[in-house]
C-alpha cells in the first residue's frame, strides 16, 4: 500500500468547487459540508518511546520493546508516518495535557505546582476545539478519558469541547495505591473510553459532521490493571532483558487493543479518507515498577533515564502520524512535540485567522506531505521542555530551570541540552 489515503487523492476530494468541470459531477451540499477533515488524537499515559513492539528508529534494534506486543500500534506505524524524535512537552502528565490543548510551552504560562493565580490567562488561551470551530462552527469536538487539570478545576467544556467525560484525573482510571496489578473487566477503563469514541464517530458520521475526538488513556499508568485474557497471552512471550513483567505487557496489550478498535471504527465507517491521527504519549516511561522482576536494562534503554526527567528518557516519546497524504510506513528524524498538534490541524482545517503570536509549536504539515523529509517553522528555532516544580523547590532564579533541548534549525540530531540563559528569555 503507497499511501493511507494519498494526497492528491485529498485534495481531489475538498477541492474546490472552483475545479468542478474537472469533476464527474457536482458535490452535493451535504457532501461539501463533510469536506473539513476529521482528527483523533490518540494519547498514551507514561508509555515508553520503547513500550510498544513498534522500532521507533528503524535503523536502531534497540527502540522498541524487547517483551511488550502491540499490534494495533504497529498498524498505525504502518498506515502512517512514525517520528524518531517525538517529544512530550514536559515529562509529566498534567503540563504535557495542558500545553497539547493550547500548543503552548507549560513555561510560559509557568506551570507548577500549586503556583498561585497562573490558571487564569491560561483560561484565556485559543484552544483546539475552539480553533476548529472557528474554522468551520460544524466541527463537533470530544474529550473521552484523562483530564487531569489538577490545580484547576477548569473542565473540558469550559475549554471548548462539547463532549468529555468530565473533571477526570488519575483516581478516575485506578491510581497509584488502588490494589493493583489485578484483573479486571474494563482495565484503566479503556473499553469504556473507546465504546464512547467510537459511538461519538458513528454519530458524527450519521450527521455528517466534522469531529475532533481526544482520547487520553490512563493506561499505562499506575496501578497495573488488565485483562485476565491479556495475562494469559503475555505469559506465553519470551522476556526480554529490559522488559519483563507479565501484568504491565498485559495492560499494554490491553491499550493497544483500544487503539485497533477506533482504527477499524475509523475503517469500517470509510471515513479513513479524510481523518488524521496523531498518536503519541504524555510523557517517558516509568524508570522504575513496583514488582517488576530485576532486569538487565533499564526500562527506557536505550534512553536516558525516564518520567520526571529532563533527559531523553522522560521526554522522548513515540510520535506516529497518520492521514490522507501521509506516506504508509513512512519514517521522519525531523524532531516534534506535542506543541505541534494544534497548529498542525489548524493548518489542516484550513484556519485562516492568524494563530497567537504566544504558540510555540509549529505545523508539521509540509514534513507529513514531504515524506518526512523537511523543517518545522516555530516562533524559536529550538524545541521547548518544561520541569514543574514547587515554589520551595531550588529554582536558581525565575524561569532559568526551563530547558531548551534538541535540534537545530536543520533539523540535526538531539543534542546538549542547557538551561536557558537570561538573555534567551521572553
Ligand atoms: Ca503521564
Amino acid at each position: 500500500m503507497a499511501c493511507y489515503f494519498s494526497r492528491r487523492d485529498f485534495l481531489r476530494s475538498i477541492g474546490t468547487l472552483a475545479c468542478g468541470a474537472m469533476m464527474t459531477r457536482n458535490l452535493t451540499a451535504k457532501e461539501s459540508k463533510q469536506q473539513s477533515p476529521n482528527f483523533v488524537v490518540i494519547l498514551t499515559d507514561d508509555q515508553s518511546w520503547v513500550g510498544s513492539s513498534v522500532l521507533m528508529d528503524p535503523k536502531d534494534t534497540r527502540t522498541r520493546s524487547d517483551y511488550y506486543q502491540t499490534p494495533h500500534i504497529e498498524r498505525l506505524a504502518k498506515m502512517g508516518m512514525r517520528f524518531t524524535q517525538g517529544y512530550s512537552p514536559a515529562p509529566f502528565c498534567c503540563p504535557t495535557r495542558r500545553s497539547l490543548l493550547i500548543g503552548q510551552t507549560p513555561a510560559r504560562h509557568i506551570y507548577q505546582k500549586d503556583q498561585e493565580n497562573w490558571p487564569k490567562e491560561y483560561r484565556r488561551q485559543l484552544t483546539i476545539p475552539q480553533m476548529l470551530k472557528q474554522a468551520n462552527p460544524k466541527y463537533i469536538t470530544a474529550h473521552f478519558g484523562k483530564w487531569d487539570f489538577r490545580f484547576d478545576n477548569v473542565t473540558p467544556e469550559e475549554m471548548g469541547y462539547d463532549v468529555s467525560d468530565g473533571y477526570t484525573g488519575n483516581f478516575t482510571g485506578g491510581a497509584k495505591g488502588t490494589g493493583g496489578p489485578k484483573a479486571v473487566d474494563d482495565p484503566k477503563k479503556i473499553f469504556g473510553i473507546t465504546r464512547r469514541t467510537c459511538d461519538f464517530i458513528d454519530r458524527q458520521a450519521q450527521n455528517g459532521k466534522p469531529f475532533f475526538v481526544q482520547v487520553s488513556h490512563y493506561a499505562v499508568h499506575l496501578d497495573i490493571y488488565y485483562q485476565q485474557e491479556s495475562l494469559d497471552k503475555s505469559r506465553m512471550w519470551q522476556r526480554g532483558r529490559k522488559h519483563n513483567m507479565p501484568e504491565f505487557a498485559a495492560m499494554t496489550n490491553d491499550v493497544d487493543l483500544g487503539i485497533g478498535k477506533v482504527i477499524d471504527k475509523i475503517k469500517a465507517l470509510g471515513l479513513q479518507t479524510n481523518t488524521y491521527i496523531f498518536f503519541m504519549s504524555d510523557n517517558g516511561g516509568r524508570l522504575t515498577m513496583p514488582g517488576q522482576p530485576e532486569a538487565e536494562l533499564d526500562r527506557n534503554h536505550p534512553l536516558r533515564n525516564g518520567k520526571g526527567s529532563m533527559y531523553e528518557g522522560g521526554l522522548r516519546v513515540p510520535f506516529i502520524v497518520i492521514g490522507p497524504g501521509v506516506k504508509a510506513g513512512s519514517v521522519s528524524k525531523t524532531p516534534v512535540t506535542g506543541l505541534d498538534i494544534l497548529p498542525t490541524i489548524a493548518d489542516l482545517a484550513g484556519y485562516k485567522k492568524a494563530l497567537p503570536d504566544s504558540l510555540d509549536g509549529g505545523p508539521i504539515t509540509n514534513v507529513l506531505f514531504n515524506q518526512g523529509i523537511g523543517h518545522v517553522q516555530r516562533s524559536r528555532p529550538f524545541l521547548l521542555f518544561h520541569p514543574p516544580r514547587r515554589p520551595e523547590e531550588p529554582a536558581d532564579g525565575g524561569h532559568s530551570r526551563q530547558i531548551q533541548a534538541c535540534q537545530d534549525l536543520a533539523g540535526q540530531q538531539a543534542g546538549a541540552v542547557r538551561p536557558i540563559k537570561k538573555s534567551e528569555r521572553g
